[in-house]
This record gives structure tokens, sequence and C-alpha cells, in this order.
């Protein structure tokens, strides 16, 4: 047995070789300041940690119902019962679930595509529209080191980061026009053609996030059209396809009419919104290609990066998606129900509306029934939002976008009072 003596040194020798460790430790990490907190996803972490009972969340782009509560839509309730019968918890493959990747296809490219029956779409699923997004902007840096990307003004701030955490250059675009809160088109076509022939551009395929606001066909007509004649590569991200015009089919014409003009393109899906399945991380990444060979090894090459970074991707959200579109019955409950969450919000742009003209507001609000999709941008300052937060209670990012999948019956008029408040001597 050690003496007392022994055991005394033993730990003195612990205890500082403990504390030396611990010094060094620390300093391996010393360099480290905080990082910045999320535009979007920071509001919610704040909004949390506000006791008021009259909080109202209007920051992250997530459903609530009239009632102000997430919503699990009842295909995927359906669904569910499905897979609790008869559970698996195996290994996707890399690419993920082929069943999942056909129906998203047809989804984006057309039930009919050619494009789909020559083969000629290499697909991966991914890690939702984030994911989609990122393994793009990887295997754009990995194939074409030199290339750069064209990101509209504004945009989804994530864009930037994923772009950036990629090494890829960016470069902007002009999108909207803060003085017709609408779509800057002439500026748009200009920035198009300046571009060097054969860059990267990226779209927002419907509902662009965060202004509502969206090209018409025959500008997208126009749009392509430009397009080929600068041999540009469009890369869409279709985060919100069916919460346009609450219509799936019809939220993918941006795409069909580039697909008409022979364009190949790139295309990142998400089921967070239109299924409901943010937290499911549940999407597609598809790139057309030349042929099927091309096709071939573009995926194997998407897998490829894939398989460092996290193997293979989740099953069972993979497999809520293609039991619900492979189901005619269940999938035409989905398309409902898609119809009734763009349909809530469409009333909720009428009521914050009309609520702010009966207030008598002195500035126009047309632009919030104008715009479509899942957000209103409001044209509100970053300084009327601060007080909209500090003195009303009221979350929502900083650019002025309010998420109108968060407006409900219950809290529009509170909403409204507020706006006017901090914009009426604007
Ligand atoms: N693209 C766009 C345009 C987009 O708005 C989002 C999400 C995504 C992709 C990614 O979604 P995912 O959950 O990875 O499929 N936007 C909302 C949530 C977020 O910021 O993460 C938002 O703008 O509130």
């Amino acid at each position: 047995m050690a003496s007392r003596a022994a055991i005394y040194q033993g730990m003195m020798w612990r205890g500082r070789s403990w504390a030396v460790g611990a010094r060094s430790m620390s300093s391996w990490w010393s360099n480290v300041e905080p990082a910045p907190k999320d535009p979007i996803l920071g509001v919610t972490e704040a909004y949390l940690a506000d006791p008021s009972p009259d909080k109202v969340n209007v920051g992250v782009g997530a459903y609530r119902d009239d009632n102000g509560k997430p919503v699990v839509l009842e295909c995927v309730r359906e669904a569910e019962r499905t897979i609790a019968g008869n559970l698996n918890m195996e290994y996707l493959p890399m690419g993920g679930s082929n069943k999942m990747i056909e129906e998203s296809l047809k989804l984006a490219y057309g039930e009919d595509s050619e494009f789909i029956k020559d083969r000629r779409i290499a697909a991966v699923q991914s890690l939702s529209g984030t994911g989609a997004c990122r393994l793009f902007a990887d295997f754009q840096k990995r194939f074409l080191p030199d290339s750069q990307i064209y990101i509209p003004v504004p945009t989804w701030a994530n864009h930037h980061n994923i772009w950036r955490d990629a090494r890829v250059p960016q470069q902007t675009f002009h999108y909207y026009h803060p003085d017709t809160r609408g779509l800057d088109f002439a500026s748009l076509m200009e920035d198009i053609k300046k571009a060097p022939n054969g860059s990267f551009f990226l779209l927002h395929a419907c509902a662009h996030n965060p202004t509502g606001v969206d090209p018409s066909e025959e500008q997208w007509r126009e749009i392509s059209h430009l397009f080929k004649v600068k041999n540009h590569f469009p890369f869409f991200d279709m985060a919100y396809q069916g919460f346009a015009s609450g219509d799936p089919e019809r939220d993918a014409k941006a795409i069909r009419i580039f697909l008409e003009d022979g364009h190949l393109i790139g295309c990142a899906q998400s089921y967070a919104k239109n299924m409901g399945l943010y937290g499911q991380r549940v999407g597609c990444l598809s790139i057309l290609c030349e042929d099927e060979m091309q096709a071939v090894a573009v995926k194997s090459q998407l897998q490829q990066i894939a398989r460092p970074m996290y193997s293979n991707p989740p099953v069972h959200g993979a497999l809520i998606v293609s039991i619900i579109l492979s189901d005619p019955d269940l999938k035409s409950l989905w398309l409902k129900e898609v119809k009734v969450m763009a349909d809530r919000i469409i009333g909720m742009r009428k009521a914050l509306r009309e609520n702010l003209e009966k207030l008598g507001s002195p500035l126009s609000w047309e632009h919030v029934t104008n715009q479509i999709g899942m957000f209103c941008y409001s044209g509100m300052t970053p300084e009327q939002v601060d007080r909209l937060t500090n003195e009303f209670h009221i979350y929502m990012t900083r650019n002025g976008r309010i998420s109108m999948a968060g407006v409900t019956t219950g809290n529009v008029t509170y909403l409204a009072n507020a706006i006017h408040e901090v914009t009426k001597s604007a």
C-alpha cells in the first residue's frame, strides 16, 4: 500500500500536471472570439429568452397555424404510421434514398421530364436546402476552382456564408429596388450582361427570400434567354416550392422555362417548408448533365464530397418524403395541405395591410399583399425593428423582413399597431 506521503505527492503531481495541462489547454483556444449571432436563428434565441406574454416571433421562416403553433402535416402523420410498422435503421447509400431522389426530380423537372428518362440528372439526397447549396458550392470549387458565384442583393443571409466557407469568390447582382419595392429588372439584366461569359448565378426559383418579389413569367423568359446568350450557369435554390402560389407545379415554372431553353442547371430542393420537415433535414441536390455518363461521374463525385463530411444522409425524413410522394392519395393530401398553408399566409397579408390602413398609416402598404411566399420585406429600418423588439416584444430580422407564416388572427392587430407606432413619423 502506498504511504500517505506518496499519495500526497502523487496528488500534488497530478494536481500540478492538471494545472499545467489546464493552462495549456485553455491557451489552445485563447484566440477564439465569440461568433456574431446568426441574423435569423439568433432572433429565435432572443425570442425564446423573452418572458413577455405579448411576445411575437416573425423572425425565422417557419410555418405556424392560426394559433401560432408549429404544424405537423396530416400526410406526414400518415407516413409516420407506415414507417412505425416497418422500422429500419440501416444506413442509406452515400447518395441517399434513390426513391426520394426520384420523386424529388419529378417535382422539380416535371413528372414526364425527358431528362429523368434519359438519366441525365446527377442527384443526391442532401441535408435539406442548406446542405444542397453547400454540396454544390464545394463541388463548384473542386472542379472549377477559378469560378465565382453571382448572388442577388438582397438574399438569404446564409448564401453568403455557404459560398464563403466553400471558398468560392462572390459577386453580387441587382435584384430588388427599395423605391418600387419590386424587381429592379433593368439593373438585373444589365448585371447579367456585364458578368463575364460562363458565370455562375444563384437564383431563387420562387418566393424570393427575403423580398417576396419574383420575376414574372415573361421576365424569367428574358432572363433565361440572356443566360443562353452569355452561357451562364443557373443554380436554383428552391426552398419554397408550393409556398408562392400554393401549387408546387406552378412554382417550378422558372426552372421549366430554363429547361425548355436548353440550359444545364443545378437545383437545391428542401422539404423543410413545403412538407414541414424542418428538423428532419431532408432535401435534394441535382445537376443536369450532358448525358448519362457525365451524370454518373458527377454523382459519384458529389458522393465523394459527402463521404468525409457526414458519410450518408439521415434516413427518416427521406422515408417520409418518398412515402408521401409515391402514394397518389398521400400526394394529393400533401398538395391540399400546401395550399392551406399558402392560403393562410395570403389571408394574413390582407389582414396586416387592412389593419395598417385602418390605423391611418401615412405610408403605402400595398407591397404587403403584392409580395409572395413566406416573407414580407416591409421596408422598415433596423432602428424601427429594434423599437418593435424593445418596446413591443416583436422579434424579426433587422433587415425589416416579416415572416408572414408567424402572423395569426390573434396577433395581427397587435403587430399592425406596433408597426404603425414605429413607422408613422417616418
Ligand atoms: N434557401 C433559402 C432561400 C432559405 O430561405 C432557406 C431557409 C434555405 C435555403 C434552407 O432551408 P433548409 O432548412 O436548410 O432546408 N430559410 C429560413 C431558415 C433559415 O434561415 O435557416 C429563413 O430564412 O428563415
